[in-house]
């Protein structure tokens, strides 16, 4: 069989002291940390979009990827060697999921019914190759956004053709999914949300995207998918106001559709800060109302208003992200998703791997520090004795719901000396760096 990285071994854990660009220095998969190896813990994913069919244009130029897959004219070839060269990939790593858009994979035809024969026949080269390795599906999800037909959105289109156009499409990348015994199925928003209210009917279209989700999950019913729904915020890029502007925004329209206990948040950080959140806000939130999911794997600039979607390397904030997450009992059935793209200028394929072993890494040493830091309880405790005031005297009785307005003012009137204590942020911030640096 045909070799894509030729140069490139599978690649080890060597340890922090390497000097091997082709290894790990963190991310040793079989490493016990608690109670899982980190293999477990991280369940990394390749985003098959960015790795196998970016190409590296930008609005002022064309692509500048050199990739051993492009040499040839034929789209359905095309598509195979790029599946054939994501599983070596993937099996050189050591990177044990995928995740794919229907269109990624397979390219269009003349007609819905064309476009479904390519993807099938893709799928069976996919399902083949997954049953000669170990290499699972993270998600998938269907591209609502590319083909001009949605320039006015999919679910929330003006245009009926285009709901039940979109509607189709969904349906048969649940299908692909659950064929490839994918774990969970991603909506993210794509064009759903408007430029202008001077055309748009922003009720109708709200209404209209509640009515394609309960579809989704009255099909999943029926076909007997059991992966999980997760929906991906994002705040803008490509409309000026996204439907799924955050993860409280979207609570607000699960719940109000009665939609909340078949969806979760798969959260990607370069979405998070556009939203002007921290990524750890964006899990948080998540976290405590019991629908973190799954991650989008990836940073943004903090110079640049857009989805650079960067490997991530920050180690900062890989640890507060591994923090939220093992305080979420782990991601269950999500993972992280490298929804990350290598630089223009980084265009040869070995940068593939050097950006997916620095993420990796990244995250490994992010999850080893916060699970020290959780360990300690040196956070948490701090956080407990803050709040202290209300597990005794008045506090007690405010969250036990004994006590009202009346009351309150009574007790205030008595109490109306009130003392403060600080909250101690750079002492606390002293505290994580040296865990990071330490551990
Ligand atoms: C785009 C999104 C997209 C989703 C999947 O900004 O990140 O790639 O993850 O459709
Ligand atoms: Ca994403
Ligand atoms: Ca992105």
């Amino acid at each position: 069989m045909r070799e894509f990285f030729k140069d490139i071994p599978k690649i080890q854990y060597e340890g922090k002291d390497s000097k091997n660009p082709l290894a790990f220095k963190y991310y040793n998969p079989d490493e016990v940390v608690g109670d899982k190896t980190m293999k477990e813990h991280l369940r990394f994913s390749m985003a098959f979009w960015h790795t196998f069919t970016g190409t590296g244009s930008d609005p002022f130029g064309t692509g500048t990827m050199l990739r051993p897959w492009e040499n040839t004219s034929n789209a359905m070839e095309l598509a195979k060697a790029r599946v054939r060269a994501a599983f070596e990939f993937n099996e050189k790593l050591g990177m044990p999921f995928f995740c794919f858009h229907d269109r990624d994979i397979a390219p269009e035809g003349n007609t819905l019914a064309e476009t479904n024969k390519n993807l099938d026949e893709i799928v069976s080269l996919i399902k083949e190759l997954m049953q000669q390795s170990n290499i699972k599906l993270l998600w998938g999800t269907a591209n609502l956004f590319s083909n001009p037909r949605f320039v006015h959105g999919a679910a929330t289109s003006c245009n009926a053709n285009v709901f039940a156009y979109a509607a189709a499409q969904v349906k048969k990348a649940m299908e692909v999914t659950k064929e490839l015994g994918g774990e969970n199925y991603v909506f993210w928003g794509g064009r759903e949300g408007y430029e202008t209210l001077l055309n748009t009917d922003m009720g109708l279209e709200l209404d209209n995207l509640a009515r394609f989700f309960h579809m989704a999950v009255d099909y999943a019913k029926e076909i007997g998918f059991t992966g999980q729904f997760l929906i991906e915020p994002k705040p803008k890029e490509p409309t000026k106001h996204q439907y799924d502007f955050d993860v409280a925004t979207v609570l607000g329209f699960l719940r109000k559709y009665g939609l909340d206990k078949y969806f979760k948040m798969n959260i990607e950080a370069n979405h998070a800060t556009l939203a002007g959140h921290t990524f750890q806000h964006e899990l948080h939130f998540a976290r405590i109302n019991g629908v973190l999911g799954s991650v989008d794997a990836n940073q943004g600039d903090m110079l640049l208003g857009w989805d650079t979607d960067q490997f991530p390397t920050d180690i900062y904030t890989t640890t507060l992200a591994m923090y939220e997450i093992l305080k979420n009992g782990g991601l269950h059935s999500g993972g992280l998703n490298f929804d990350s793209k290598v630089r223009r200028a980084s265009f040869e394929p070995v940068d593939l791997f050097y950006a997916h072993i620095a993420g990796m890494d990244a995250f490994a040493r992010g999850l080893k520090v916060a699970y020290k830091l959780l360990e300690s309880k040196e956070l948490e405790n701090f956080v407990a004795e803050r709040y202290s005031s209300y597990r005794e005297g008045i506090g007690k009785d405010i969250v036990e719901g004994k006590v009202g307005f009346k009351e309150l003012e009574k007790y205030a009137l008595e109490n109306s000396q009130i003392k403060n204590t600080s909250g101690r942020q750079e002492m606390l911030e002293t505290i994580l760096n040296q865990y990071i640096l330490e551990v």
